[in-house]
């Protein structure tokens, strides 16, 4: 839930990257970190073990402009992928106001990405997070390791409609930023209706 601090003229939202292991969520908090100056970001904090796989989460704040003379932050987190940290996952998603669902797109992967997908809605759903009406974007991610997974193929599993999705090659950069822009824009629509 977005924090409004009427003091510091300040509101703050919290956007977590989630999905499978290794699909990429570090990947594009590194990328989005590299990509900003310092003036808009704040340190990037990554817990994780020797095999560069997030232990806990990985976490930094974003400034990105202000809106009606408050000036907006992101939190941004990822949670851990595998499979044994679902309290961590839990913990994390918990007071989200978007989330970017990272799919690893290589073929054989589908059934991983579905399973992630329904674990993160029933998170939502037992942090009575309004599921419905959540802005995610969903993130195709890995697009250069072929065979590949269709796009679409995830919405159509799940029964989804609506939810808006983006290629992205995350260890290379492409649609890192434009997936940001994307949940960003969604999460500030929403917060303004
Ligand atoms: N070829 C390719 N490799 C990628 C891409 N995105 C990420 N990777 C690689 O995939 C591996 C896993 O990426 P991470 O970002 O650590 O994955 P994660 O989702 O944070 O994994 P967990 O923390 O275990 O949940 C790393 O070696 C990345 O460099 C991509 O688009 N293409
Ligand atoms: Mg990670």
């Amino acid at each position: 839930m977005a924090y409004i601090s009427f003091e510091d003229k300040q509101i703050v939202f919290k956007l977590v990257y989630f999905g499978p292991g290794m699909s990429g969520k570090t990947t594009n908090l590194h990328w989005i970190h590299a990509q900003l100056s310092e003036k808009y970001r704040g340190d990037l904090l990554v817990l994780d073990t020797e095999r560069e796989r997030t232990l806990f989460f990985d976490f930094f704040p974003v400034s990105l402009g202000k809106v009606e003379n408050y000036a907006i932050k992101f939190h941004l987190y990822t949670i851990p992928g595998q499979i044994h940290y679902e309290a961590s996952r839990r913990l994390i998603l918990e007071g989200a106001d978007g989330v970017v669902f990272v799919a690893d797109s290589r073929a054989g992967h589908l059934e991983r990405n579905i399973q992630s997908y329904r674990m993160m809605i029933d998170n939502m759903v037992d942090h009575r997070i309004p599921v419905d009406s959540f802005p995610i974007v969903l993130q195709y991610n890995k697009r250069d390791l072929e065979p590949l997974i269709e796009l679409g193929s995830i919405e159509r599993e799940l029964g989804l409609t609506g939810i808006p999705s983006i290629e992205a090659i995350a260890s290379e950069g492409r649609g890192v930023m434009q997936t940001l822009r994307l949940v960003s824009t969604e999460v500030i629509q929403k917060f303004r209706m």
